[in-house]
């Protein structure tokens, strides 16, 4: 199969963390729209270990690597330590262990992006969809836990690896501003315009939580911050979760963005950029099935506020990767990665009607 980069670069960014020793295999990883992902097989490794996962960070997503580097060593130490005190623990499995390179540095930074490693994760695997509320659960419960492990993180706070990343009246802003200054000719488009009218008129469902935050009603905690199913890995003899990934975006946050993205990744049977809005439905049960896994492991932290907002929590967050995709599409596609002119508009539209289905469906507090 052919990469993205050359095998030169992988084999040369490789070779940092383990000097001398052979590529065996290569593998790319498609998913994911902001890095590029390999599966490299080596010989065994002094730590027992043959397959990693070496990615090449997007630095001009994340412009402060080493900061976003620090925030995800300092997870994978705080959790690998909480694997080790529970005799339970399934210790290869629970985490994502990054490695350091050969001479103590967080990754390899190059022109293409920053190279980094960890350790593949042996029999897990990830998948898009939940396939039943029962599945739904279990990720709920997966990243509710998640958020109960980070809750005694030792200070420093972590670093904002995207500041105002979940600043929901910016993203509004944002958007307005793109069709303002019209920088690919595409905000003329009928259809863009009649997107930017559905989403302003759900702006006040969309601020809910931002508001509550600032009127203290909600405390700012360490949060994942791209709570999709995809990012959990299952085992796949019995489909239950093992490990929470990609945690680049783990920052400070609020609750609610996490179980609004997982609301957003598994309330619709429909994916992300399905073009057919009217196979677009927020199914209620995969609510209810959310909100009892999450709260079946987080719950005992959660303000009367945050519990009450929960469905507000899937709106929002729909309602702000919709407004980031149409932003995305009107400014030309410079963020996301597209497979097709239309992508990102496509992904806004269906990110809307989801966004209405919720409001239409859940008891919005
Ligand atoms: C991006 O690359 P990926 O799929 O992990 C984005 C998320 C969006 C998501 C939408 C850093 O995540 O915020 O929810 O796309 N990540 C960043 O699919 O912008
Ligand atoms: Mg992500």
């Amino acid at each position: 199969m052919a990469t993205t980069h050359s095998l030169e670069t992988i084999r040369s960014a490789f070779d940092a963390f383990f000097p001398g020793a052979p590529v065996l295999r290569v593998a790319q990883n498609l998913g994911g729209h902001i890095n590029q992902t390999y599966f490299v097989e080596t010989t065994r490794r002094k730590d027992g270990c043959r397959l990693f996962v070496l990615q090449c960070l997007n630095k001009h997503v994340f412009p402060d690597v080493l900061g976003l580097m620090d925030n995800v060593m300092r997870i994978s130490e705080h959790l690998e330590k909480k694997s080790l005190a529970d005799p339970a623990a399934d210790r290869k499995r629970d985490h994502l262990h990054y490695l350091h390179t050969a001479d103590g540095r967080l990754g390899v930074d190059a022109a293409a992006g920053f190279w980094r490693l960890y350790r593949f994760i042996p029999h897990a695997e990830g998948r898009l969809q939940a396939e039943s509320p029962a599945e739904a659960r279990a990720a709920a419960a997966a990243f509710g836990r998640f958020q109960a492990l980070l809750a005694d993180m030792p200070p420093p706070r972590l670093v904002e690896t995207i500041p105002a990343f979940h600043d929901t009246r910016r993203r509004y802003e944002a958007l307005e501003c793109a069709f303002i200054e019209n920088r690919a000719g595409r905000a003329d488009e009928p259809e863009a315009r009649e997107l930017l009218d559905g989403f302003r008129a759900l702006r006040p469902l969309a601020l809910s939580v931002q508001e509550s935050f600032e009127r203290g009603e909600m405390p700012e905690r360490i949060t994942h911050n791209d709570a999709k199913y995809s990012n959990i890995l299952v085992d796949p003899d019995d489909g239950h979760p093992v490990c929470v990934i990609d945690l680049d975006t783990c920052m400070p946050g609020l609750s609610l963005h996490d179980f609004g993205d997982l609301m957003r990744s598994m309330c619709a049977e429909a994916p992300e950029d399905e073009p057919d809005v009217s196979k677009i439905r927020a199914r209620p049960e995969m609510y209810e099935a959310l909100a009892d896994g999450f709260l079946a492991e987080a719950g005992g932290v959660l303000t009367p506020a945050e519990k009450r907002l929960l469905p507000n929590g899937g709106a929002v967050m729909t309602l702000e990767v919709g407004v980031r995709f149409l932003t995305d599409y009107v400014e030309g596609d410079h963020y996301f990665r597209v497979a097709q002119p239309r992508h990102n508009l496509i992904r806004a539209r269906s990110q809307l009607a989801l966004a209405r289905s919720m409001a239409a469906v859940l008891p919005m507090g």
